[in-house]
């Protein structure tokens, strides 16, 4: 059983990534799953180049420091060329409404005076990620899953109409994870791309700088430690954050604090605590390229190898070479 996972390096990896995904991928993931950077996704809105081999370095090293099976961790573009070769067979056998339908697409490109067509095909690029490498379950929230089942009709379709290659996947809803929110507007959930770095949290920051940022958390004017996500949206935040570091649950914490300079406090040394080790192996692995270079070399020739003989089929079969 395989399942397959990304993160996209639309910026710094940040502490829901983290508690979110990765750090789920690293306790779960056996060398069977594919854990990947998908870079190409990342290139469907403006994109500094620099940038963006920059930052999929970065999360490369993260995914590894922070224990997911290097077997199973790669980057998208390595294997660009056959994505590229099934995207087009895929995209031959999608419609224009299928993909323009995608709520994704749709939310992305309003207001917008300029949309990359890759906005409107990512999807189809997605699924041929999860059809090339075999892959049977899809662990995504409920923005992807839409996504998931268009790549589910595109393996039926080629499937039923050239014969029989890919697996057909299925999205599974993660079990619950942590949903961590912005520490400076508890009401957005914590993102990578936020426009304020002042409420989110990123892996690499520094433990000083962790600890200001949740100093300087947004609460309210009730001055409880309460549960209370609807009413106290930034105090159920913290406590969220800290259950997730000490694997409690959040509303067995709050009668420990008196005030919310203490609960700021245990969670800041929580988080530092939690990110030390990962942010420490991710400094070394960024200063030792070889060793990146060759975890990627080896992911990239693993996937090829995996799926080489799914992406001759769909050639094949479909009236190509
Ligand atoms: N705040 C979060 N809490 C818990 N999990 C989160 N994830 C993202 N934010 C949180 C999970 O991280 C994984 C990788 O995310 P992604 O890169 O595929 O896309 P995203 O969800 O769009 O991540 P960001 O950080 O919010 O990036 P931007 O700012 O570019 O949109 C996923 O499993 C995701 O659920």
């Amino acid at each position: 059983m395989t399942r397959l996972s990304a993160i996209t390096p639309s910026g710094h990896v940040q502490l829901g990534n983290y508690l979110g995904a990765i750090r789920r991928w690293a306790a779960e993931g056996t060398d069977d799953d594919v854990y990947f950077i998908s870079d190409l996704h990342a290139m469907t809105s403006s994109h500094n180049p620099a940038r963006l081999r920059a930052l999929t370095r970065e999360q490369l090293a993260v995914l590894i420091a922070a224990g997911v099976p290097p077997r199973s961790v790669g980057v998208q573009s390595d294997l660009v060329r056959e994505l590229g070769a099934l995207t087009w067979v895929l995209e031959c056998t999608c419609t224009y409404g299928e993909a323009a339908r995608m709520i994704q697409f749709r939310e992305k490109s309003v207001g917008r005076s300029s949309v990359r067509l890759s906005l409107l095909t990512y999807p189809v690029l997605m699924a041929a990620d999860i059809l090339l490498q075999g892959a049977h379950e899809v662990p995504v929230g409920d923005d992807q899953a839409q996504h998931v089942e268009l790549a589910r009709a595109l393996a039926r379709r080629f499937n039923g109409t050239y014969g029989e290659v890919f697996a057909v996947p299925r999205a599974v809803v993660p079990p619950t994870a942590a949903r961590v929110r912005d520490l400076a507007d508890p009401t957005r959930k914590m993102a990578k791309s936020a426009q304020d770095a002042a409420g989110t949290v990123f892996v690499l920051d520094p433990p000083d700088l962790v600890r200001r940022k949740i100093k300087r958390a947004v609460t309210d004017d009730l001055g409880v430690v309460r549960y209370a996500p609807d009413e106290q949206p930034g105090v159920a935040n913290l406590l969220e954050i800290l259950a997730a570091c000490a694997g409690k649950e959040p509303a067995e914490l709050a009668p420990a604090f008196d005030s919310y300079a203490e609960l700021k406090e245990a969670t800041a040394e929580a988080v530092v605590q939690e990110l030390a080790g990962v942010r420490e192996r991710t400094t070394a692995l960024l200063d030792d390229p070889a060793e990146l270079d060759r975890v990627r070399a080896h992911g990239a020739e693993r996937a090829r190898e995996r799926s080489r003989h799914r992406l001759d089929a769909a050639l094949r079969l479909s009236g190509l070479g």
